[in-house]
């Protein structure tokens, strides 16, 4: 039966252009998405913008654009990029939209009437980056740049409410947060008191965002509004029938930066409001540059879109699939992506297909030949194909997508290695029928690690399908006899 998989990456802010960081997230959920669609599961993938808040305030001030303007003219370069990157997203959301706006006020409302939004006066220390108070610690921490003092009349979100339910959901739902070590972040941090959350900001200070139903003076705190987002889009509120099916999400996609609002406030949230939390969260790494955060403030960013105009699009999927072990950071350099483009796709994975092609054009007249009786060698080709597709899946499963495409490659290697022992070009001068039955036995086997490695270059594989002439995307050996 075809199951339903719902996944979501963060909605991100469009205060800059998107970069590596950004793309990693989205080409993640895309693979994920792939791959489970490929399985024969229904897959709705998510993701999109956080246009609210003082960030975006701020940068659409800096250009001298109104924010309504400057979030269009941002939203077009994610979407190119997205579509370029073969992104191939269900749904792309703005929370600007007012399919979103109608969402996040029923929230409130709903969160108000349950009795768990009360007014307070506040006096605390308020970082502009953050956009949130903080404790004194955090001021001396020195990690918050612009730190003012600001005495504040607003709504607080009884987040302490739900602190014990919090971490009992998280105990007995192991797969809740992911990977492990996050969890246990987590829960060290649910260890401590937890205070209310803030969720209002007076429009006196901001005016970009969605105005509170109960008090015309506020709006919505920046990441109260976001965090909806994935409520709405599989229509919450007007698609009771797409909601129920793919709701509560498969996985809420994130890098580490954004773990308490995910694991924190996010399901206090849903618990207030009376819908089922997500099945899981699963936060991802940093790609980092010379061992520094990549971000739009430090300015150390590579733009994908060069990468791409030197090399294509999937061999920067590749990499960022390959070189990133999830739930650790990882180093981009320009070093180990060209590392990576000459040994594994051009050498082995290029090679293969440049062998197989080579002769069946030759040969065989652009026809996958017919097999004749098999050697046991062959016969172990076929056995190394059912491994290579099992352990695929396992590594998949357990999100270790860098393991998943090495299990891949060797497999591609190892074809290759039982080209150069059968060596089909020398057999096909003597015998045609074995020499065939070689060939059959290596494209069928690259038409298997092709399918596999489909989800990370969709575009690269699509080419080599076309070469062996197949629509097959059958995991199964044997694929070929409905080769047409
Ligand atoms: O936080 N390495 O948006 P954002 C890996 N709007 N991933 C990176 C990265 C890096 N160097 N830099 C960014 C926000 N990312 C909020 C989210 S969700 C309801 C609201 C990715 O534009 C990573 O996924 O700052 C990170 O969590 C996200 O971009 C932050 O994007």
């Amino acid at each position: 039966m075809n199951k339903s998989f719902y996944i979501t990456t963060p909605i991100y802010y469009v205060n800059d252009d998107p970069h590596i960081g950004t793309a990693y997230t989205t080409i993640l959920a895309d693979v994920l998405s792939r791959y489970q669609v490929q399985l024969g599961n229904d897959s709705f993938f998510l993701t999109g913008l956080d246009e609210h808040g003082q960030k975006v305030q701020e940068a659409a001030t800096k250009r001298g654009l109104n924010p309504k303007d400057h979030c269009d003219e941002m939203s077009k370069s994610f979407i190119s990029l997205w579509d370029r990157l073969h992104i191939s997203n269900n749904d792309f959301i703005r929370t600007t939209e007012d399919r979103h706006k109608v969402v996040v006020e029923k929230i409130l409302k709903t969160v108000y009437d349950a009795g768990d939004i009360y007014e307070d006066e506040y006096e605390g220390l308020y970082s502009v980056a953050e956009e949130r108070f903080i404790t004194e610690k955090e001021a001396d921490s020195g990690q918050f740049g612009n730190i003012k003092k600001l005495k504040e009349k607003n709504y607080f979100f009884k987040m302490s409410k739900y602190q014990k339910s919090l971490i009992d959901h998280i105990k007995s739902n192991p797969m809740f947060l992911q990977p492990e070590h996050r969890k246990n972040e987590i829960l060290g941090f649910l260890n401590k008191p937890l205070n209310d959350l803030c969720i209002s900001r007076p429009k006196s200070r901001l005016n970009w965002g969605i105005e509170l139903p109960f008090d015309s003076d506020y709006v919505t705190y920046v990441w109260f509004d976001a965090l909806i987002n994935y409520i709405t889009a599989p229509g919450f509120l007007n698609n009771k029938t797409l909601f129920d099916k793919y709701w509560p999400a498969s996985m809420h996609l994130i890098g580490k930066d954004i773990l308490t609002t995910h694991a924190v406030y996010w399901p206090t949230m849903l618990m207030s409001a009376g819908i089922e939390l997500p099945k899981t969260i699963f936060a991802h790494g940093w790609w980092l540059m010379e061992d520094e955060k990549m971000s739009k403030s430090t300015g150390n960013v590579i733009n994908p879109m060069d990468l791409i105009d030197e090399y294509g699009v999937d061999p920067v999927r590749y990499y960022l699939m390959r070189e990133m072990v999830l739930g650790q950071d990882a180093n981009f350099t320009i070093k180990s992506f060209i590392n990576r483009y000459n040994s594994d796709l051009a050498n082995d994975f290029g090679n293969l297909l440049s062998r197989v092609s080579t002769l069946i054009n030759k040969n065989y007249d652009g026809e996958i030949p017919e097999l004749s009786s098999l050697s046991s060698y062959d016969k172990k080709v076929e056995d190394s194909s059912k491994e290579a597709v099992q352990n695929f899946d396992n590594y998949m499963s357990n999100m270790a997508i860098n393991d998943a495409i090495e299990e891949a490659l060797q497999f591609v290697r190892s074809i290759n290695k039982y080209f150069e022992h059968s060596a089909p070009w020398k057999v096909v001068k003597e015998d045609k029928e074995l020499a065939g039955t070689i060939l059959y036995t290596g494209a069928e086997a690259l038409r298997i690690s092709a399918v596999l490695l489909s989800p990370i270059m969709p575009e690269k594989t699509k080419k080599l399908f076309q070469v062996l002439n197949t629509d097959s995307r059958d995991r199964k050996w044997g694929g070929a006899e409905i080769w047409d």
